[in-house]
């Protein structure tokens, strides 16, 4: 048998033996599964041959990948050569490492540190495609970047790409336990098997790094915010040595969360005021202590002082004393620190959504250059939609990262279909108008606007033990556009959507038009069907699954429903102008003027800053109150014409990813209907208005939603 059938024969072997686990999610984007050449001819003249590279391990993964992504994809193994010797030829090195490009016209300088360049030249007389970048990790990013040309079936000749990441930390967040249980997450366990490690080291974290990669992520925070000491010890830093070798060729850091009061629990001390010498000295060498388990060490995320988390406050320090104890500690090893501004106090009644800026913006210039302040896209909590913070623009003397949720707390969970793109393209192209128009999100926090020397952007990770990494085929795609915008902060959601369909479903365009605009319309859906015009924070109590806007009676003011919509027989929403809580004085004066004001609020927004009655005229012409049935009626319908799509796809989807997504779309209608019943019986027991006509009535009591209970829904805190 020749190389060839050989090579169909195990492909045959492999889809036919196990058709169970053929298509399961696992491979994510990363599905090199054979095209058709027949329509897609540009493969079988463009990549006939990849010229091997010698070097380091990061370049060995780089061509690893490329040869296992092109033989995939061709249906052939590839034949891997010394020097082009046909057209065809695919290189890859930096000019250092290969001296074949040494020579060729490659304009590297666009490229920055990270990045590459793609380009058709000629070499030894062949056409060839070379995949350059000034330093190994770029080559590795440039070769998945060209493996997505040939997964979205793009011309491979004339090419000349460009790509060169615009932040600088893009980093995952695993909110993961050392008991591997995940704090809102969705998908199994924590990928981490800490017991087990270091001795055993899953194949899956080698993946997990691969796809990381794949879409530039270079950082990973191991452990929860909600932080253990533990993860400090020495047992459990050669456990995170472990990973952060098999990490270390793909170019991903890691990163652990520091406990603020470690000092007392691991050392023994009787404080951890980060002025006391002893404390600092304690994190010194602990610190140092770290980078002799791993070397490249990225640094600590903090949370402090925040949802009962011990930080500097309890000494009647604040924030930038305890982010400057940790950075002076780190900063001999080029670590840096991400302390956390989701903040909010018990103590005050200052309303929720400004307390983050009250207590950050005076500390302006005051944190250690290795510092970058993380902040959460809106001023709440990861709602299906809320304005972006106000501290973005607000600190140009700070480096501030943004901190996106990828896995769906508030969102339906890994149930829901929730496409997030649109999400977070909506708050990084906000504009914050700190210096006039155009200073949006974006350019704050990609260094633009303030000339930040440190920048990035940070995502809660919805990864876990599940087979397909994030409890539903759909919700990989969060990871995937995160990782994308994180890269480019300006990029296209739908061009991201579109992209990921195509890696990871089929090219099919009666396949990729309904799907992407099923994910386009697929956060908005969440929006109408669980808090539209503007509302939040509805979700049931802790555990966030469901609704529960009636409960207002929880200890703490802020973590009731009540608190948020403050729904009564005038009318609903939170008064945020200069007549309430004048958190809209916190934003830039034109910003605070449009959302000062509840005729220039946009819609979508209008309940987040303002109280109206249940009688005010909306832009549609209906009432507001017309207009909140009509918003949850339209959410629940686009879910079911999301069934409906994906309904015609059955042909063109494997069985196994198709049952499941399909199953999922049918609890997300059940759901949607559910949130849509409960909200209205109980905002019509307060707005006492009779439903618009033809508007069905709730399926069941106000008091039977009340009575639902969920002691064991996932992800709890
Ligand atoms: O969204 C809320 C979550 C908490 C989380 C907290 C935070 C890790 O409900 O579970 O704690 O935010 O971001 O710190």
């Amino acid at each position: 048998m020749n190389h060839r059938l050989l090579w169909l024969a195990c492909l045959a072997a492999v889809s036919f033996s196990c058709p169970a686990t053929a298509e399961d999610g696992y491979d994510l984007w990363l599905r090199y599964r054979a095209a058709d050449t027949r329509e897609y001819s540009a493969l079988t003249s463009g990549v006939r041959e990849l010229v091997t590279v010698s070097g380091s391990e990061t370049l060995k993964v780089a061509q690893g990948e490329l040869a296992r992504g092109i033989s995939g994809l061709v249906g052939a193994p590839v034949a891997q050569v010394a020097a082009p010797t046909q057209s065809g030829a695919v290189l890859l090195g930096t000019p250092r490492s290969s001296p074949l490009l040494a020579g060729l016209p490659l304009a590297l300088d666009r490229a920055g540190s990270e990045g590459y360049v793609i380009r058709s030249v000629i070499v030894n007389g062949h056409a060839a495609t070379v995949i350059a970048g000034n330093s190994d990790v770029g080559v590795l990013y440039g070769a998945f970047h060209f493996l997505r040309l040939i997964q979205t079936r793009q011309a491979l000749t004339g090419l000349d790409v460009v790509s060169r990441p615009r932040t600088q930390l893009r980093i995952l967040d695993h909110w993961d336990n050392l008991d591997r249980h995940v704090e809102r997450g969705y998908s199994g366990q924590s990928i981490w098997d800490w017991h087990r490690l270091p001795g055993w080291l899953e194949p899956r974290y080698t993946d997990y790094a691969r796809a990381c990669a794949s879409i530039g992520v270079n950082g990973s925070v191991l452990t929860n915010v909600n932080a253990n000491a533990t993860s400090l010890t020495p047992a459990y830093l050669e456990k995170a040595a472990a990973l952060a070798g098999v990490f270390r060729p793909y170019g991903v850091r890691v990163y652990l969360t520091a406990r603020f009061s470690a000092p007392i629990e691991l050392g023994g001390l009787k404080t951890a005021d980060p002025l006391d010498p002893a404390v600092r000295a304690w994190w010194k060498a602990k610190v140092d202590e770290i980078y002799r388990y791993i070397p490249d060490f990225g640094g600590f995320l903090v949370k402090a002082n925040s949802e009962g988390q011990p930080g500097p406050q309890d000494y009647k320090r604040n924030h930038a004393d305890g982010a400057n104890m940790l950075a002076e500690a780190l900063a001999p090893h080029d670590g840096i620190v991400m302390w956390r501004a989701f903040v909010y106090s018990s103590e005050k009644t200052e309303d929720r959504a400004r307390q983050a800026y009250s207590e950050f913006v005076p500390l302006d210039g005051k944190f250690a250059d290795n510092v970058l302040v993380q902040v959460k896209n809106g001023p709440i909590d990861f709602q299906p939609r809320e304005p972006f913070s106000p501290l973005f623009g607000a600190m140009p003397k700070t480096p501030l990262m943004m901190e996106f949720q990828i896995t769906k707390e508030y969102l339906g969970f890994a149930t829901h279909l929730a496409y997030l793109a649109p999400l977070y393209e909506e708050v990084l192209d906000a504009d914050t108008m700190v210096a006039g128009k155009g200073s949006t999100v974006a350019k704050v926090i990609d260094g633009a606007l303030h000339g930040y020397k440190l920048t990035g952007m940070a995502g809660v990770a919805n990864i876990g033990s599940d087979r397909n990494w994030s409890g539903s085929h759909f919700d990989q795609a969060n990871w995937f556009a995160f990782g994308r915008l994180a890269w480019d902060p300006d990029a296209s959601s739908q061009a991201i959507a579109e992209d990921w369909v195509r890696m990871t479903f089929s090219n099919d365009p009666a396949f990729v038009k309904p799907v992407v605009d099923m994910m386009m319309g697929s956060r908005e859906a969440v929006v109408d069907y669980m808090t539209p015009l503007g509302l939040a924070h509805l979700m049931g109590t802790g555990h966030h699954y469901g609704p529960a806007p009636w409960v207002g009676d929880l200890s703490r003011p802020e973590w009731n429903p009540a608190y948020y919509h403050r729904a009564d027989a005038s009318g609903i929403g939170f008064e945020r102008g200069p007549g309430g809580s004048n958190a809209t004085a916190q934003y830039s004066p034109k910003v605070a003027a449009r959302y000062a004001d509840p005729k220039k609020t946009p819609e979508n927004l209008l309940l987040w800053f303002h109280h109206v009655s249940w009688d005010r005229r909306m832009t549609s012409g209906r009432t507001l109150w017309e207009e909140l049935v009509h918003r949850y009626d339209h959410g629940v319908e686009a879910v079911r014409q999301m069934r409906r799509t994906w309904d015609t796809q059955s042909g063109r989807v494997d069985p196994e990813r198709f049952a499941q997504v399909a199953a999922f779309l049918a609890i997300q209608e059940q759901e949607a209907k559910w949130w849509r019943d409960a909200c209205i019986a109980y905002f019509q027991s307060l707005s006492k208005r009779p439903l618009p006509p033809g508007a069905e009535p709730p399926a069941h009591s106000l008091e039977y939603y009340q009575s639902l209970k969920f002691p064991y829904a996932p992800g709890r805190g």
